[in-house]
């Protein structure tokens, strides 16, 4: 046996070993302190990586998750499920969801806003690695779950695209990338962001600060809160008049990802033509969205301010969206592959390693260390090692799950994200996502 490979085999038990410690039962806290509960695509990933494991686990974890499922059809960004002696910060109360009649029914709490629809493609990954002998028990399951999923779909493509412009509006940074440069602007222009009284937790969890978003920040995620609850979470209340309301064309590119994931389980769930042809007609007009919100003069693709109507043009690992969504216009992919190879990104002079890293080093917001603005996060790499993998771009994809993989044996840890230039792993050291991808990328080629 090579040492690369009793490496990775090392690496493997490692990673389980993370899940199966983050494992309460029925769910996965998304780290064990610094994040309690069950998060939305944390645990969707982490569906994943137990589908290495037990197809039944796996599927667990989605179900738990949709009994959460709003009445709108939204999947919850947090369901609150660690007891008292496990702090987060902001909780069940803060949220104080009752207030919206579309909540789902107690004792479970949520909070109020989504995160990117992983789940089908979690979803589309259990069933190939679904054992033959627990096939039929794991398809009868699949086809209950599925009709949550296209719910889950259309809250997306109606809801959250009154426009119909194929892309998603999001309401919070909490939807998804925190501190990333993308809300800056939109944050900025936010008058009296006076949450009320509030003590951060997590900066107890993790001493330094500055790998996490500021108080600056935190004032205003916290009023926005303050905001949607006085919109009783009602989208169409939150439409005419909240003010942070931003075309992602990142989360877009995964719900057009997810619309495809579950299409090609269509046969599998047995689901009807009506849900057949809504799936394809949200894919397809994910697609021609993002098409139109690609600049041909730097070849990246831009959010939009529903609010003042402006593009923001940052060179983020969003601005690919078009790659995350496997675009089919032979253009734009060319020219968005050219640009991922290129000094601003992936090709950066100064990397560790080959791997999109959040926030472009060329970018004046640009933080090595600091969360969502410059780090490497595994389970944006392994979205675009998906992505391009099943475009056929074979290279592409092995050299990102190669060197995603060494980062993460070199540090040594299940870090929830790694500084780009030295590979130092930071946050949370036994991130379950980050472990849940690494098993999808060890079993990708175990004779590597
Ligand atoms: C981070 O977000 C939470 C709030 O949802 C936090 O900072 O407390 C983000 O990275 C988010 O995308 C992720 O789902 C969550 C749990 O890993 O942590």
């Amino acid at each position: 046996m090579s040492v690369t490979t009793r490496t990775r085999l090392a690496l493997r038990d490692r990673a389980a070993a993370v899940l199966r410690a983050n494992d309460a039962g029925t769910w996965t806290k998304a780290s064990p302190h610094l994040y309690p509960h069950q998060w939305s695509w944390d645990s969707a990933f982490n569906a994943i990586g137990w589908a290495h494991l037990d197809a039944g686990r796996a599927l667990t974890e989605l179900e738990g998750l949709f009994a959460a499922q709003w009445a709108t059809g939204m999947v919850p960004h947090i369901v609150f499920r660690a007891g008292p002696d496990e702090p987060y910060f902001p909780g069940p109360d803060w949220w104080d969801c009752e207030i919206s009649p579309a909540a789902p029914a107690g004792p479970l709490r949520t909070t109020g806003i989504c995160q990117p629809p992983v789940h089908a493609l979690a979803l589309q990954r259990i069933w190939q690695l679904t054992p033959p002998s627990r096939r039929p028990e794991i398809r009868a399951r699949i086809r209950v779950l599925y009709p949550r999923l296209v719910g889950w779909h259309r809250y997306l493509a109606t809801q959250r695209d009154p426009e119909q412009s194929g892309l998603v509006t999001v309401y919070h940074p909490w939807e998804g990338t925190d501190n990333s440069p993308r809300w800056d602007q939109a944050l900025a222009r936010i008058k009296a962001p006076d949450p009320g009284p509030y003590t951060r937790v997590d900066n107890r969890q993790l001493t330094d600060l500055s790998q996490r978003p500021t108080d600056w920040d935190y004032d205003r995620y916290l009023y926005l809160v303050r905001l949607l609850r006085e919109c009783r979470y009602d989208d169409a209340e939150i439409h005419r008049g909240y003010p942070f309301q931003i075309k992602d064309v990142f989360f877009s590119a995964v719900l057009v990802a997810a619309n495809a994931a579950l299409l090609d389980l269509a046969e599998v769930a047995g689901a009807d033509d009506g849900h057949r042809r809504d799936l394809a007609r949200w894919r397809d007009r994910g697609r021609a969205g993002l098409a139109r919100r690609f600049d041909a003069a730097s070849s990246l693709c831009s959010d939009y301010d529903v609010r003042t109507r402006e593009p923001i043009r940052l060179r983020t690992f969003a601005a690919f969206a078009p790659l995350f969504a496997r675009t089919a216009d032979p253009g734009q992919r060319a020219a968005q592959l050219r640009r991922l190879d290129d000094e601003d990104f992936c090709g950066h002079p100064r990397l560790r390693w080959h791997l999109l890293p959040s926030t472009s080093p060329a970018e004046p917001a640009f933080e090595p260390r600091n969360y969502w603005r410059g780090p490497v996060w595994p389970v944006i790499d392994w979205l675009l090692w998906r992505a391009l993998g099943q475009s056929g771009d074979s290279g592409r994809a092995a050299r990102i799950r190669r060197d995603s993989l060494d980062q993460i044996a070199a540090a040594g840890e299940f870090a929830e994200y790694f500084e780009p230039f030295t590979g130092q792993p930071l946050g949370s050291p036994q991130q379950s996502w980050t472990a849940a991808v690494t098993l999808d990328w060890l079993a990708a080629d175990p004779a590597d």
